[in-house]
């Protein structure tokens, strides 16, 4: 019988190459369970996509498929109710991120109990035909992909990347450029570090120095630029389209440097010394001295940190705050809002806590939930408020201890902006040198001591850009080791394997070629 099958699969495939199977194909992150069976559906000009199911996005998901098709296929691929072999079908309501990925030798079925979930199936999908669909324009390819079933859901809710546009800024087409190889990893959370000592890049209606003054440069003293309102609004509504969140970070008490050029009056009132602060972890302020009506800080911009602090006794920072956390979570529709919290070395210890529970009780009168970095856990933290874990594993646990969940962004595994090694041509080192194979062999439930997987809500890569400057730069620091922390966040650490991820990267790496993706040709990969 055997026998008769490869025959018969043979007389059928006679005239074209063969196919691997569905559990060769390379996608990324790795799908939970992949069942192969043997054949081929192959995508035809007379190919159309139905969709089943009771949501007016349901043609958006159609439309978005189709559009993907399109230019290296040249298929118009019509979207429609009635009929086609390539069927979307939203069984329910519910915002689970699983889907089914049905194919056999006439017909392709995604079903999903959500919209997120369908977009994933077509993320699939979409990496299953041969990479040279990624052209944008038309070539010469028979569209087949092998037959078999994907079940598929992700491990963590939370998966995410952060860009900081404080350190360089970057504008709007960057950012949606970002986030959509953001949605090929099915990566949900986007992560704008919107302010930092070197540059404030959101408009505030309210407070206009912020960009007029604190948006006008940037690391190495060049032109800066910001967001208006407007233009944050389109890349949220972007994200949204790409079934990605945007998480607004405004860094604070420190890490405001550009705020306090802006305004004199947040400013603490007493003049930080210029140059080395790595001194003055320590430092504390006499509040008592404070001028009431200090000078504007000066621009900055070099690279250390920990130097700023708001005024944290004032009640006009609180004024400022609000307006600041009122505008933005107005125009943001996400749970979420980043209060920030790092290296506040000259922050007094008990100012610090005084603070970051008020800027929590702000964000809440806002219906925001707080995330901050691992260091707000040394305060009192709001119910089912987050600490971004990324330096200290007792902040981790401090956030367990008080019944508080963590994001996973460990330095050493998942900070994009360190170097690969000591010859890559960008980037930091002061955490770890993270190679492709660090970057994936590491497991987020059990990396910080004394955390266990119920307390993490998921992974984030945060970008840094004290050190990049372009888009260039950006792929180079990101590709490929995104996709490492996607498969981290999104596939079961039994599952997954190294050597495996090896052999589906480099396929990724010629579908990033052709998109023009400008990635890190990491030498434990044979591209
Ligand atoms: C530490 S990580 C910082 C950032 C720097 C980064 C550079 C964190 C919460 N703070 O301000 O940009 O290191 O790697």
């Amino acid at each position: 019988i055997f026998g008769l099958l490869s025959l018969m699969s043979a007389v059928v495939f006679s005239c074209q190459e063969p196919i691997h199977s569905l559990d060769e194909s390379a996608i990324i992150p790795l799908p939970s369970t992949i069942q192969t069976s043997s054949g081929a559906f192959e995508l035809t000009s007379s190919s159309s996509i139905q969709l089943v199911g009771n949501s007016s996005n349901l043609s958006y998901l159609g439309s978005f498929l189709s559009s993907k098709l399109k230019p290296a296929t040249g298929y118009e691929i019509p979207v429609g109710t009635e009929g086609g072999d390539i069927q979307l079908v939203l069984t329910g309501s519910d915002d689970s991120e699983n889907y089914t990925l049905d194919i056999d030798g006439s017909s392709v079925k995604i079903s999903a109990s959500s919209e997120a979930g369908i977009f994933y199936g077509i993320q699939t999908f979409i990496q299953l035909f041969p990479v040279s669909i990624e052209n944008s324009s038309v070539v010469e390819e028979s569209w087949r992909i092998p037959t078999g079933k994907i079940e598929d859901e992700p491990d963590y809710a939370y998966r995410g990347s952060m860009l900081d546009v404080a350190r360089h800024f970057f504008g709007v087409e960057d950012v949606k450029h970002y986030i959509d190889q953001m949605a090929t990893l099915k990566l949900n959370y986007l992560h704008l570090h919107l302010t930092d000592d070197q540059g404030w890049r959101i408009e505030i209606k309210s407070w206009p120095n912020l960009t007029a003054i604190g948006g006008k440069t940037e690391v190495g003293g060049g032109e800066g630029g910001f967001f208006t309102q407007e233009d944050y609004k389109e890349i949220v509504a972007y994200a949204a389209q790409n079934f990605i969140t945007v998480v607004p970070e405004i860094d604070m008490p420190g890490h405001t440097n550009a705020a306090l050029a802006s305004y004199g009056e947040l400013n603490p009132g007493v003049n930080l010394p210029d140059g080395d602060f790595s001194t003055m972890s320590e430092g504390k302020i006499d509040f008592d001295i404070l001028d009431k009506n200090p000078q504007p800080a000066e621009l900055y911009t070099g690279i250390e940190v920990g130097f700023s602090t708001l005024a944290t006794n004032k009640e006009i920072t609180y004024q400022f705050i609000e307006d600041v956390i009122r505008e933005i979570s107005e125009i943001t529709p996400g749970p979420y809002f980043h209060i920030g919290g790092d290296e506040s070395h000259v922050t007094e210890k008990d100012d610090y806590i005084y603070f970051v529970e008020k800027v929590q009780e702000l964000t809440a009168k806002y219906g925001k939930t707080s995330i901050g970095w691992d260091e707000i856990a040394t305060t009192q933290l709001k119910e089912g408020n987050i600490a971004q874990f990324w330096a200290l594993a007792e902040n981790a646990k401090l956030a367990k201890d008080q019944g508080n969940q963590v994001l996973m962004s460990p330095a050493k595994k998942a900070y994009l902006d360190m170097q690969y090694d000591s010859t890559s041509r960008l980037g930091l080192h002061w955490a770890a040198y993270i190679e492709l194979d660090s970057a994936y062999l590491w497991d987020p439930a059990t990396y910080a001591d004394g955390i266990n997987k119920s307390d993490v809500i998921g992974v984030e890569a945060p970008l840094w850009t004290e050190t990049i400057t372009s888009r260039a730069d950006i792929e180079y620091m990101v590709f490929p080791r995104l996709a490492a922390i996607a498969e981290v966040a999104w596939t079961p650490t039994p599952k997954r394997d190294w050597p495996d991820f090896q052999r589906r990267i480099a396929v990724m790496g010629k579908r990033w070629d052709i998109k023009g993706i400008e990635f890190y040709k990491s030498p434990k990969v044979n591209w």
